[in-house]
């Protein structure tokens, strides 16, 4: 009985701590106030679906130039092979008609034919992997990058993640429809969008959340879309060419909502660029220099291990801090 009683106290003083815990944590000093909400200039949409549209959106980075001129290149050898192949069927459909030909010739074997329908499909593919492969590889690697995004996909929303600048993770989420303000687009507006700046590399590196599941973050504005996995990243980067707006979705089917995580990015100037950050308590400073600057491990990367740096800035390798005037170069956080 005695020891009853014991275990009954113990447990009801387990209890109390226990109970104890969430208000200890709530009597936490209260958050600086946040600064200033951040309005952006740029009102323009540049990278959005309309009407009746059936080519690219408009090409604002590097590597759309580059998809746009190659998907071109395509058509073309396309359209050469469907006309080749649509006028040899209609010759024969009609030279070898059974009333014009009456007696078909039993020729097979013939050499030369041969050897040319194996060479020119040959050759034909060979000149779309060429450039296929190298576009591949441009698209894969960030050559001198200024900043990096982190992007998580969850079920349902992105959330996004400047480290350079110190913006902490902030999630993005689709507005209602039912709280669209006037001129706002259905499922294409967020609560939160992401500012990138114009004229900057900025390394991608898409994720998602480890007890979840796969989704993938696209920009078609930007040609830019990466699958995020659980437990896995993918690299990719943008520059932004054009301040404006671009809309992108996920363009994985990850269940439920997977209609209702849009994608809105607003490309500003760095200054811009700058103050919004500073609106998410970040330090800013980091892309609005003139400096490329490398975030990457070095070493790690060959070809981000050349970071341009102006002799009178030397870059400082342990403070994370921007100096007035050179732009750090930050450790790899890998
Ligand atoms: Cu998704």
């Amino acid at each position: 009985m005695k020891k009853f009683w014991l275990f009954f106290v113990v447990a009801v003083l387990a209890g109390f701590s226990a109970d104890a815990a969430p208000v200890a944590k709530t009597a936490a000093p209260p958050a600086p106030a946040a600064p200033a909400a951040f309005m952006p200039s740029v009102t323009n949409v540049i990278g959005a679906p309309h009407n009746w549209g059936w080519d690219f959106q408009p090409d604002v980075t590097p590597l759309s130039h580059h998809m746009h001129v190659f998907n071109t290149y395509i058509t073309y050898i396309i359209a050469i092979i469907t006309l080749v192949v649509l006028s040899l069927i209609t010759y024969i459909i009609i030279r070898f008609h059974h009333k014009r030909n009456p007696v078909p010739s039993k020729t097979a074997h013939n050499t030369l034919l041969e050897i040319i329908w194996t060479t020119i499909p040959i050759i034909v593919v060979i000149a779309i992997v060429i450039p296929s492969i190298k576009l591949l590889y441009y698209a894969d690697r960030t050559e001198k990058a200024d900043m990096t995004l982190k992007v998580v996909g969850y079920q349902w929303y992105w959330s996004y993640e400047l480290p350079d600048q110190k913006v902490k993770e902030f999630e993005s989420r689709v507005i209602p429809e039912d709280k669209l303000l006037p001129g706002q687009r259905r499922l294409m507006e967020v609560d939160d969008p992401l500012v990138l700046p114009v004229g900057k590399t900025v390394r991608v590196l898409v994720t998602a959340d480890p007890l979840g599941v796969i989704h993938s973050w696209g920009v078609p504005g930007l040609s830019f879309k990466r699958d995020a996995m659980p437990g896995r990243i993918n690299e990719g980067w943008i520059r932004i060419e054009q301040p404006g707006i671009y809309y992108g979705e996920c363009y994985q089917l990850c269940g439920v909502d997977h209609a209702f995580m849009p994608i809105k990015i607003i490309g500003v100037t760095p200054e811009e660029f700058d103050r919004w950050v500073v609106s998410k308590q970040g330090t800013p400073g980091y892309a609005s220099n003139e400096l490329t600057v490398s975030t990457s491990t070095p070493g790690k990367n060959a070809g981000d291990a050349d970071a341009t740096t102006s002799p009178k800035a030397e870059p400082n390798l342990k403070n994370d801090e921007p100096p007035a005037t050179a732009a750090p170069v930050k450790e790899g956080k890998k």
